[in-house]
């Protein structure tokens, strides 16, 4: 590719981070307290500014509500803007409240669906004051036990919940539905794969598109061509990277799976050249969805930025001709050569170069870590108390 190509490419790609990766988190086993970790959201969007300053490829933060207190999103807007960043997409927390134990949009009683609707709306409210684009909506609904509740009835609920909320979403605004095959739920999960997804989001029209999140598939599933399916049919709307080896892991992206990593890419650089897929390719919203244990925070979003950007930057190597060519003669394995040969460059030169020209650190890592920023947090902020885990 074009070495003029290749920069514009780089220079388009952005990663949203997401606030929850800042604070404390852990599993339910144990949180770790990380010295220096942000303590309010204010504090969560200057690290989601470090990241960016140190990458120069993140200058969007998502919230979640209310894990993240926003009672001036105005103003919030504002403080993100001063330090460099935009605030990114909404997340609703319709999962953390008593009233959700057997649903939320889903629930069988009216009264628990009109409260997750009306977070619904305070949700977009905070979109229209910080300028957010994406409502990206993910349900923990689903039951334990066969029998529970009616299968049909409770996708009809949802249905008439993600509708509601379809019809006050800002004309500029997209809806995002995220799937999950499990967890929470154990026996049935209301959106758990992304044809249920799918089948909803087509139904509510063009603003509601499906979010890919990749720990939440089942073992062994063929995520690149989920990703594929959902750019031809136009409704690819964004990721939730992560890594994982066994559930919903969080882990950093690519450090399990950097080759399904490259093939997710793959298949969003050549969408991105055909013109029937062009214009979804191009609306999709990468963002980070992590939380880490025992991970220095901000360390490991860099991490997670640039595993991307690397992913990203062979999949743009890929020889397209050879490929078309190779797949048209039927040469299977010249073709599958092909797609090695891109996943096999080492494009940590490139990429050095790509930071150079932009004023960026050459090893953002290092400049992170023996940088002022983390110095100063770790000494302001100190080490804040966590919860143990179960028992707690
Ligand atoms: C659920 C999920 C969803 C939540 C986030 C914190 O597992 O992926 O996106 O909002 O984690
Ligand atoms: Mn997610
Ligand atoms: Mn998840």
């Amino acid at each position: 590719m074009d070495d003029a190509i290749f920069i514009a490419r780089l220079d388009a790609q952005i990663i949203e981070t997401p606030s929850w990766a800042f604070g404390n988190t852990g599993t339910r086993f144990k949180t770790f307290a990380a010295p220096g970790a942000a303590r309010s959201v204010w504090e969560k969007i200057e690290d989601a500014a470090e990241v960016h300053r140190m990458t120069g490829i993140a200058p969007r933060v998502a919230l979640h509500i209310p894990w993240d207190k926003v009672d001036d999103a105005a103003t919030l807007g504002r403080f993100a803007a001063e330090c460099g960043i935009a605030i990114g997409a909404i997340n609703p927390n319709l999962f953390q409240d008593e009233d959700y134990r057997l649903g939320s949009l889903t629930h069988p009683d009216a009264r628990i669906r009109d409260k997750a609707l009306a977070h619904l709306h305070d949700c977009v409210a905070i979109m229209q004051q910080t300028g957010a684009r994406d409502l990206s909506l993910w349900f923990a609904d689903g039951t334990n036990y066969a029998g529970q509740d009616d299968i049909r009835a409770r996708r009809r609920r949802l249905r008439a919940g993600l509708q509601a909320c379809a019809d006050i979403l800002p004309d500029d605004a997209r809806m995002l539905i995220e799937y999950k095959f499990f967890e929470p739920a154990f026996y049935y999960t209301d959106l758990a794969d992304w044809g249920a997804a799918l089948l909803h989001a087509q139904a509510l029209g063009p603003q509601a598109q499906v979010l890919v999140d990749l720990g939440h598939h089942a073992q062994g599933a063929n995520i690149e061509s989920i990703v594929a399916i959902l750019l031809d049919e136009g409704k690819l709307g964004g990721f939730h990277f992560n890594a994982r080896r066994y559930a919903d892991d969080d882990l950093i992206v690519g450090s399990t799976n950097p080759l399904e990593l490259f093939l997710i890419y793959a298949e969003l650089v050549a969408a991105a050249d055909d013109p029937a897929t062009e214009a979804c390719a191009r609306g999709v919203s990468y963002m980070i969805d992590q939380s880490f244990n025992i991970e220095a925070k901000i360390e490991g979003m860099i991490m997670s930025i640039l595993n991307c950007q690397e992913a990203y930057a062979k999949a743009l190597l890929i020889d397209r001709a050879g490929l078309a060519a190779a797949q048209a003669e039927g040469d299977a394995l010249g073709a599958h050569r092909i797609l090695l040969d891109a996943f096999r460059t080492d494009v940590r030169p490139r990429l050095a170069a790509w930071r150079r020209g932009h004023n960026l650190p050459e090893d953002p890592l290092r400049a992170h870590r023996e940088g002022d920023y983390l110095r100063a947090i770790k000494r302001d902020r100190g080490v804040i108390a966590t919860g143990g885990g179960y028992g707690d």
